[in-house]
């Protein structure tokens, strides 16, 4: 009868996925060595066959286990090799001078250098949040249709209330949060991503950064408003800036602004310097009550404050002249290289 302790040794012997094909053939296979025992076993005489058939079918089956065994070993071996073959070094080495910022981080730290040297208080918060703390905490009710399904990008995970997360749309996202964590009065700033389900062109992408700003005290005025913004975009583009307040509407602010910008630039077609149209990158406006009490601060104490939600990728944008802010984040070297 087959010698099951030979068949394993023969299997150990086995290297290859050609050698171990191989050894199923001889072996395991409908032609091979167990089922032509099985065949010779069914002639023997009825109180042999019994005994013959249960010893064939143990060594079957652990021959069928080693093999299985060998056969997932070798299939982990490929996989181990493939990954080896693919390894990429993934690590920057920080001691070279080859690196640089990205032109959005490198206008993210001016701005926020300039905020810290006013003393704000500074966090990136979370991309991940609740529809609480994107729409109602800011005044938005569900109602609005600014949280349909069109702009907002909803995720699957959900929050202990049983709602669906969604990407925040807004860095006004972090309003609620840094009030109730620092307090007022509050100088507080959230420089970071903010996701809407876009349609993609050359000043709106579906993931893009905004600058959330606020100034909670009690005797803080529009004016105190507009003089910090003029002074922060001075600071940041370094140009001769224009700005002009418009009326907006935002639920979370009352009244509220638009601030367009206008600035120079040397006009390659006529070689002159002159101002660009203007731009709207500066929505903002003096906090409205519902926000403040919904953080659980008193109104009628605490109602002189501003907020406003800088769209950062478009401020870069005009510093450097890009034409289009998808160049920011879609990996192309060429563009990175040619500001590193
Ligand atoms: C807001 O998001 C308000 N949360 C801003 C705000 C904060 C108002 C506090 C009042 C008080 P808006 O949707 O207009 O507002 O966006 C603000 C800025 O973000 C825009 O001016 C624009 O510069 C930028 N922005 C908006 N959507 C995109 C986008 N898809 N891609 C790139 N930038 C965008």
């Amino acid at each position: 009868m087959l010698d099951l302790k030979h068949a394993l040794w023969e299997l150990e012997k086995v290297v290859d996925a050609a050698q171990l094909e191989n050894f199923f053939q001889i072996y395991l296979w409908k032609k091979g060595f167990i089922n032509e025992e099985f065949k010779v076993m069914l002639t023997l005489p009825a109180e042999e066959k019994k005994d013959r058939g249960a010893k064939l079918s143990d060594i079957k089956t652990k021959l069928t286990e080693a093999y299985e065994a060998k056969q997932q070993s070798f299939k982990m071996g490929q996989i181990n090799q493939q990954l080896e073959k693919d390894l990429v070094d993934i690590s920057l080495d920080t001691s070279s001078e080859n690196w640089s910022y990205s032109l959005l981080a490198e206008v993210r730290r001016e701005v926020e250098e300039i905020f810290k040297s006013l003393w704000f208080v500074m966090e990136y918060g979370t991309e991940m949040v609740t529809k609480f703390e994107n729409f109602e905490s800011v005044n938005i009710p569900l109602t609005h249709p600014a949280t349909e399904m069109h702009d907002t990008i909803y995720l699957n995970e959900k929050d202990p209330s049983g709602e669906n997360f969604v990407l925040r749309t807004h860095t006004s996202s972090m309003q609620n949060y840094m009030i109730k964590k620092y307090g007022v009065p509050l100088k507080a700033l959230v420089p970071w991503r903010a996701y809407r389900f876009e349609n993609m062109d050359a000043t709106h992408d579906t993931m893009f950064y905004q600058v959330e700003g606020m100034y909670i005290g009690k005797n803080i005025s529009i004016a105190h408003f507009k003089s910090l913004m003029e002074t922060m975009l001075n600071a940041v583009l370094k140009k001769k800036v224009e700005t002009r307040m418009r009326p907006g509407y935002f639920p979370f602010v009352e009244p509220g602004f638009e601030i367009d910008a206008r600035y120079e630039y040397l006009n390659p077609k006529t070689g002159k310097k002159e101002m660009s149209k203007r731009l709207e990158i500066l929505p903002g406006g003096m906090i409205h009550p519902e926000v403040l009490k919904a953080a659980g601060v008193d109104p009628a104490e605490w109602r002189s404050g501003f907020a406003f939600g800088l769209g950062m990728s478009r401020l870069a944008a005009i510093k450097y002249g890009i034409k289009d802010i998808r160049y920011f984040t879609n990996g192309d070297l060429r563009f990175a290289k040619s500001f590193a």
